[in-house]
């Protein structure tokens, strides 16, 4: 998804002499003469943002999860070690809030290194408000 938008608004410029075809940069000229220009405003909005989540389980290794949170979210030692506790006591727990993109190629990246080595862990995003 662009984070462009493009907004045109049809104006009477009184004080300008009327012109044909595109004039100022973003602008569109009074090509059918009724002495209208469009005027093009280019404004840019903040990107959603995504929790990555990850549930517990009975079976995946603490160590595993520990090792995906410093790999896949870069996450130091102690407080990979303290989101992995937190998921393992609370059900549930963020390792990271990102675009769109990053978030969907994080999740991704966490399910497969699961799957190859054999543990249940599931991985979740979640739009943030
Ligand atoms: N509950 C798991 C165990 O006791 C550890 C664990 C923690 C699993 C976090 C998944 O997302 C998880 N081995």
């Amino acid at each position: 998804m662009s984070n462009t938008i493009m907004i045109q608004t049809r104006m009477k410029i009184s004080h300008l002499p009327t012109m044909t075809g595109t004039n100022a940069p973003g602008g569109g000229g009074d090509d059918d003469e009724t002495g209208l220009v469009t005027q093009t405003k280019v404004k840019t909005k903040k990107p959603s943002l995504y929790r990555v989540v990850i549930l517990n389980d009975d079976y995946t290794p603490m160590e595993f999860v520990v090792f995906i949170l410093e790999r896949i979210f870069n996450k130091g030692s102690e407080e990979a070690y303290k989101i992995m506790l937190h998921v393992h006591n609370h059900g549930v727990g963020v390792c990271g809030i990102f675009t769109y993109e990053v978030a969907e190629t994080k999740v991704a990246q966490v399910l497969d290194l699961a799957r190859r080595n054999e543990h249940p862990l599931q991985c979740d995003m979640e739009r943030e408000d």
